[in-house]
């Protein structure tokens, strides 16, 4: 198959750009550096520095003996996308290539108009040369669970059957977001199924969790190969900074009552995920949604798994609850639905502390790394921390 990776350079777009090379597909990987970008911006980086993306593409090469092309550019010019499509016509496009933070959207204007601005018109542009340069091929767009929020009913997947006053539809799930970039999320997924509806494009909306982990059976194959893996307020995600706090003996920072719960994964899950989705493409017309995590955790039931593996291999893991930056729900409801990716395969990695203590030991090797001023949140759902304490 011929596999367009957008938002190659990132978490999940770089061990997914190689695992279909691995495969034997032809990959094309795209990236606009936007990541890097706020990066500098923020004053934050991976744990571990990660080498430009066409070091890694010719590192690749030198390892696996497989190419993969690669083109640097934007998707909110519309000419980059389509000349992009127009060349490479792929079967498949697992886009990637938004900014991925809730924290930096609600940083001020300019991070939310920027997250929405590169989000939603990135993927709209990217409809708009599908359906004219590649109308067969099948898109796999990551979404989030954070487009649901966290109603006070079941959530199900993408679509819910509803009776009301006699009469009966399948509609769209509701959805409830928590930042304007999980907004994003949710005006992409309206675009989307529209995209679909009138066009008869086939499209895959993956709602993913809260992914967590380092290594793939790709990255592990060279130092060089690793992903970006970040602990910061910014990027990291709430187990990989759990691991890397517990690491520099820095008290978990469970935000407010720690009782949000969210749906997570293994970054090997995501990988196999959207080889499922790939491997079995939507029907022409056919906006399918699938609630992308394997197992679901309160923030506490996290920071306790941490402790306890931490203690057993001799870090001192204290748990502080820290004034949470975000409006959120602290105490709440929760209980999607996820069975359409077991039903197409997937062989979930669960989380246990045998695995925590394996990332554990990996972020331990490069302990040397860690900015221990990036930790703590400095921004919050109002702005800037600092105003609101002198306030
Ligand atoms: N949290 C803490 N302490 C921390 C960091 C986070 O208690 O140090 C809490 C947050 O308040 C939140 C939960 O952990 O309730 C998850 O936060 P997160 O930063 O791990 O994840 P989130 O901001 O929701 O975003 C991440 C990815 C995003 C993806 C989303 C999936 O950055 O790209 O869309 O997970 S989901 O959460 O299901 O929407």
């Amino acid at each position: 198959m011929r596999v367009l990776i957008l938002g190659a350079d990132g978490y999940l777009g770089w061990p997914t750009a190689m695992h279909f090379s691995q495969r034997g597909d032809e990959v094309m990987v795209v990236d606009n550096f936007v990541k890097r970008r706020i990066e500098l911006e923020d004053g934050i980086e991976p744990l571990v520095a990660i080498p430009t993306l066409h070091r890694r593409v010719a590192l690749w090469r030198e390892v696996t003996g497989r190419d993969m092309a690669l083109r640097v550019g934007d998707l909110t010019n519309h000419r980059f996308i389509y000349e992009t499509l127009a060349k490479f016509q792929p079967d498949a496009i697992v886009h990637y290539a938004e900014q991925p933070s809730a924290p930096y959207s609600m940083q001020g204007r300019e991070q939310a108009v920027f997250s929405q601005h590169n989000n939603v018109i990135g993927s709209l542009n990217l409809l708009f040369a599908v359906r004219k340069y590649s109308p067969d091929a099948h898109l796999v767009k990551l979404g989030t669970m954070g487009e649901y929020g966290t109603p006070n009913i079941d959530i199900e997947e993408g679509y819910i059957t509803i009776e009301h006053n006699g009469r009966t539809d399948t509609l769209p799930f509701p959805k409830l977001p928590g930042s304007f970039y999980h907004l994003s999320k949710v005006h992409d997924s309206n675009n989307l199924i529209f995209a679909c509806r009138i066009w008869g494009l086939r499209a895959t909306d993956l709602n993913q969790g809260v992914v967590y982990g380092i290594d793939t059976p790709e990255t592990l194959l060279h130092e060089e190969l690793n992903t970006s893996f970040h602990y910061d307020h910014v990027f990291g995600t709430v187990l990989n900074r759990f691991c890397v706090q517990a690491v520099c003996g820095v008290p978990l920072t469970v935000y407010g009552k720690g009782g949000q719960t969210r749906g997570f994964l293994n970054i090997r899950d995501t990988i196999q995920c959207v080889d499922l989705a790939v491997g079995n493409p939507a029907a022409k017309g056919e906006c399918r949604i699938f609630n992308q995590f394997t197992e679901t955790f309160s923030i506490n039931e996290l920071a306790q798994t941490v402790q306890r593996a931490g203690r057993e291999v001799g870090h001192n893991v204290e748990i502080n609850h820290v004034e949470n930056p975000r409006l959120e729900a602290e105490e709440h409801y929760y209980n999607p639905q996820h069975s359409k990716l077991v039903e197409l395969g997937l062989q979930p990695s669960l989380l246990s502390e045998v695995l925590v203590k394996e990332m554990l030991g990996s972020i331990k090797n490069n302990r040397e790394g860690v900015d221990p001023d990036v930790i703590q949140p400095s921004f919050g759902w109002w702005g800037d921390i600092k105003d609101r304490q002198q306030s």
